[in-house]
Formats: structure tokens, sequence, C-alpha cells
């Protein structure tokens, strides 16, 4: 395909309730959609980075001046295959994969137009339907968190995510357990502790958790292979897998016992699709990981999650959950058993990208044609 004109577009979206996280409160999405023409098809990646460093080394800045200076020029006015290629053009990049995932995602968006296929059946998706958890912030007062879990269990949610940091963990845990001892219950610190806490992280094998998701720092694959040694409950890691190098080396030397894909963390689906592959090798339960995106980046989730051996709840919830209004027609939403249904080519499920909301959330637009 020959591409004819990118676009970077920054928008603005409120969250309907401010989600806290250890790192940050945040109280809008703030993200970038790259928008690539080709030959009269227009394919949309969303950016997932935030308006600041806080959850990885990039943000919103620094993607914008990837994109613009590195990724669009490989492109612009050039041949190319497809998103696999790409990721060959784009190999002598060290780092800044959630700039080239953005751009990596709108090539499958342009590859699935042209083959008038599904992004499942591109990539090898066996599921029609992916289950859903819900993922919660750090709250100021126990009773609102725990009306929160009963509003997100009522609506079926099948796995209920807490966010911890130093000070609000144990105790929290411990009263949630109290009030609901039985529903799949897990933690996400977002790398906010050390090994200093190792005896906490003993403590929480007491509350029959699902899993630790990211108790350690980014870089300490060795560190979560001593806390992993020393505690029952599995680990999860989010932010310290970035490639399927680095899965390895954590599956090598059992960091955790289940990992969490986000295809913009990691680069990309083409490098989602090695990481799936290599832990169904060893038998390391997966699921796909959410960064409060808005539609676009969410409707891939799907059907990145149609991979048989993404097994686990994922964090793709319904967009009401974040956004009183989002970017795609329809809005992502959960079916009655809180599972979303896949799109492909049979199933009558399609998402628009809604051009006008865009337009509305609009805060800057960067042309390159
Ligand atoms: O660590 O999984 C995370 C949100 C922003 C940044 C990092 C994370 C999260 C979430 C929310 O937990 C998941 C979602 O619902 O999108
Ligand atoms: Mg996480």
């Amino acid at each position: 395909m020959r591409i004819d004109r990118i676009d970077i577009i920054r928008v603005k979206n409120p969250f309907t309730h401010p989600f806290e996280t250890s790192f940050v409160r945040f109280v809008e999405r703030d993200a970038l959609l790259v928008k690539i023409y080709s030959e009269g098809l227009v394919g949309y990646g969303e950016c997932k980075a935030f308006h600041a460093p806080l959850y990885n080394p990039e943000d919103n800045g620094t993607c914008l001046h990837i994109i613009k200076n590195f990724l669009a020029p490989l492109l612009l006015h050039q041949e190319i295959e497809g998103p696999v290629e790409f990721m060959q053009r784009v190999a002598f990049i060290r780092g800044n994969r959630l700039a080239i995932a953005s751009v990596e995602n709108a090539l499958w968006e342009l590859k699935r137009q042209r083959e008038g296929k599904s992004l499942k059946t591109l990539i090898g998706g066996t599921r029609d339907e992916v289950e859903v958890g819900v993922s919660l912030g750090i709250e100021a007062d126990i009773s609102t968190l725990l009306k929160k879990i009963e509003k997100y269990l009522a609506e079926g949610y099948h796995r209920t995510k807490i966010k911890i940091k130093p000070g609000k963990d144990i105790t929290v845990l411990r009263e949630i357990r109290r009030h609901y001892p039985d529903i799949t219950l897990t933690v996400d610190a977002n790398s906010d502790y050390t090994l200093d806490d190792i005896e906490l992280f003993k403590a929480m094998d007491d509350l029959n958790l699902a899993y630790i998701e990211q108790p350690l720092g980014e870089n300490d694959i060795i560190d979560h292979a001593v806390l992993q040694k020393a505690i029952n409950t599995p680990i999860c890691l989010d932010e310290s897998i970035i490639s399927v190098e680095s899965a390895r080396q954590a599956i090598e030397i059992g960091s955790c016992r289940i990992i969490n894909v986000k295809s913009s963390r990691v680069g990309g689906i083409c490098e989602s699709i090695r990481i799936h592959d290599l832990c169904r090798k060893h038998d390391i339960p997966l699921w796909v990981g959410g960064m409060t995106e808005l539609g676009i980046g969410r409707v891939q989730n799907i059907s990145l999650a149609s991979l048989p051996h993404f097994t686990l709840a994922h964090d793709i919830a319904a967009s009401n959950r974040y956004f009183a209004e989002d970017i795609t027609i329809p809005v992502v939403n959960i079916t009655d058993r809180c599972t979303l249904i896949v799109p492909d080519e049979t199933n009558g499920v399609h998402y628009e990208v809604d051009e006008k909301a865009i337009d509305r959330m609009m805060v800057s637009r960067d042309v390159m044609k």
C-alpha cells in the first residue's frame, strides 16, 4: 500500500470519575490518534501514552516527536506491505514502543480494510467472545471502594482488580475479603514496592488473590523472581514485559506465573503475537491489559484477546466504565454475560470511527503529507 498522508491528532476526553493509581490520579484521557491515509482508505491507531512519563518512560510529547520525526518519514509517499514490514523498518529504533505501536496498529487497520477481513482473522484469533474484568482505582475511603465493587459485580464483571499503593493495601484488601470472601480478586501495585516489602506480600498469601500485578519496578525482574519464590500467590507482570525477550527472561528465571499483554507496551500486535506463542509453549496464562483507552484502542484489544491462549479476564471494560462519550460507533459495550463480542466477518459486529466525536475532543492536529 502507498502511504499518502499521516495526521497525529491529540484529543482529551474527561473521565466520568477520577481514576487513581499509585502513580497519578487521572481525570481525563489525554491521547494521540494516528490517522494514516492510504489509497482512499483511512486507518486509525491509538497511542496509549499519557500526558506524562508516569507508567513507563514515554509520554504523549515523546510519542508525538518519535512519530513525526522518525516513524512518519519511513512511510510517507512510500510503498509498504503492512505492519510486518513496518516493524522491520523500525528495528533500528531503541525503545519508544508506545509510539511504534500506535503506527503499527493503524497499519493493521489499513490491512484489515484492504483485505476485507477482521483483525481476528488476520492474527489467527479463535474466540467469538472474551470475558471482562474491572480495574478499580484507589479511593479515599473503603466504603466508597466497596460501593464500586458492588456496582461492578452487579454488572457481572468476571474479575475485580484493585489498585494499591504503600499505606493503601493490606488493610483495604482484608476489608474487601471480609465482605466478599469468594470473588476473583487481584491487585495491581504499578511498580510501587521493593523487596523491603516482602513481608507485606507474604501476608497477602492469606487473601486468596488470583495474582499480584507488577509489585516491583519495571526493571526488577530478578527481584520479582526472589519475591515469586517467597510467596504462593502468582505474580503477574505488566510494566516489566516490554518484548518477547523480556518475557522469555522473566519466565526462565521465574519472575512471574502470569503475564498481562498490552500491545502498546510491547511495540504492537506483531510482538504481542510472539509473546502469546511463547507463553502458550510455557503454559503461562495471559490476559489483555488496559490503559484506559478510547474506543479505537479498546476495539483492537478485543481482537487481540481472541487469540487462544488469552485465558484470563481482560482489562477491556465497557467504554462507559470511564467515559460519557467515546470515539467509536457503536461505543464498546458488554453483553449480559459481561463479555465482549469479537468482531469478525460473519457476526455483524463492526465498529466505525466517530469522526465528529474526535473533532469535539481534538486539542491539536499535526498534518504530514
Ligand atoms: O497497570 O494496568 C495498569 C490504567 C492505566 C495505566 C496502567 C494500568 C491501568 C489500569 C486500567 O489498570 C485498565 C483499564 O481498564 O484500561
Ligand atoms: Mg497493571
